[in-house]
């Protein structure tokens, strides 16, 4: 059978990368109804160069239950839509107000805001699109997009969206921060380690430990990303000012201090790790993919 092949990255992260470039690009051939401007933004905000972490999650968590991948890349492309829609909306001036992502102008600051509001909406729509109508069989479709609606919805990417923006200039307890990250940063992981498996018709028992390493790895995910904003800005594409600080947002180094954030980051990704002996030496591509969510510098 034929089977996509691991290659790595500058970055060191081994991957399927080329692949996911080629099936993201292929997925935004929009016919000609769709506005010129609309189709540039689209491509802009979704090609960015991005780290594809959450695509590659899909992808890997459906080889390591015994599937076929290429079965599983229109859940890698959604996820990756929902995360790019994500942070089209994050960056406009009504949430984080953000002028740089990926290394270049956001969205709403190369169109406009309007133009951003769309991309966003479009992306989000073309995600349960894909799945609905590439992922078989259709009750395996279903099902898949019932799990990213919920993990993208109101109580869980949106609601931990809003409960950040709520809680920004007011003193976040350690658990309450927590709670915030799961839902903001982690459900998009889980669900997208949970697509793959389920694709891959993955046992109880493997879903419940992918469920474990998308939850470790999501949070150590978002203490690196606080760490990363407060050790500044080099290495940083032009994002990292240590500006959530100044935004008054709540983070894991100002609840907890550096030394103990770091060591927190460390034993989720060990939990992470942990959380895959039932796959064996099958999940090494999960394993390196925490390593280098630990190692990470943008
Ligand atoms: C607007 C509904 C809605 C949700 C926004 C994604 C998000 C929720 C906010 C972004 C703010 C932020 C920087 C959160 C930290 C975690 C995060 C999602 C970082 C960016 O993800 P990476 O590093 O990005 O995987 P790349 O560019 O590599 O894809």
């Amino acid at each position: 059978m034929y089977k996509m092949s691991l290659s790595t990255t500058p970055s060191g992260l081994g991957s399927y990368r080329r692949e996911i470039e080629a099936a993201l690009s292929a997925a935004v051939q929009f016919d000609s109804d769709c506005p010129d401007r609309l189709r540039e933004a689209i491509e802009y905000s979704l090609l960015a160069p991005g780290k594809r972490l959450r695509p590659q999650l899909v992808l890997m968590a459906c080889d390591v239950c015994g599937g076929d991948i290429r079965a599983a890349m229109p859940a890698a492309v959604a996820v990756e839509m929902i995360h790019a829609y994500s942070l089209v909306h994050d960056d406009l001036p009504a949430m984080d107000d953000d002028d740089l992502r990926r290394g270049r102008p956001t969205c709403h600051k190369q169109f406009d805001e309007a133009t951003a509001t769309l991309v966003g909406d479009a992306l989000q729509a073309r995600a349960f699109e894909l799945l609905a109508k590439d992922v078989h069989p259709p009750e395996c479709a279903a099902r898949c997009c019932a799990e990213l609606g919920r993990a993208v919805g109101a109580t869980m990417l949106v609601g931990g969206q809003a409960a950040d923006l709520g809680s920004e200039f007011q003193q976040c307890s350690l658990a309450e921060l927590e709670a915030i990250h799961r839902r903001k940063t982690g459900a998009l992981f889980r669900v997208s380690l949970r697509l793959g498996a389920m694709i891959a018709d993955a046992s109880d028992g493997q879903l419940a430990a992918l469920d474990d390493y998308g939850d470790n790895l999501g949070l150590a995910f978002q203490v690196i990303d606080d760490l990363l904003d407060v050790s500044g800005s080099e290495n940083n594409m032009g994002k990292r000012l240590g500006k959530d600080a100044h935004k008054g947002k709540n983070t894991y180094p100002a609840i907890l201090g550096i030394e103990a954030s770091q060591a927190l980051a460390e034993k989720l990704i060990e939990n992470a790790c942990v959380s895959l002996e039932i796959f064996g030496e099958q999940a090494t591509p999960l394993r390196e993919l925490a390593l280098f969510v630990r190692q990470r510098n943008t």
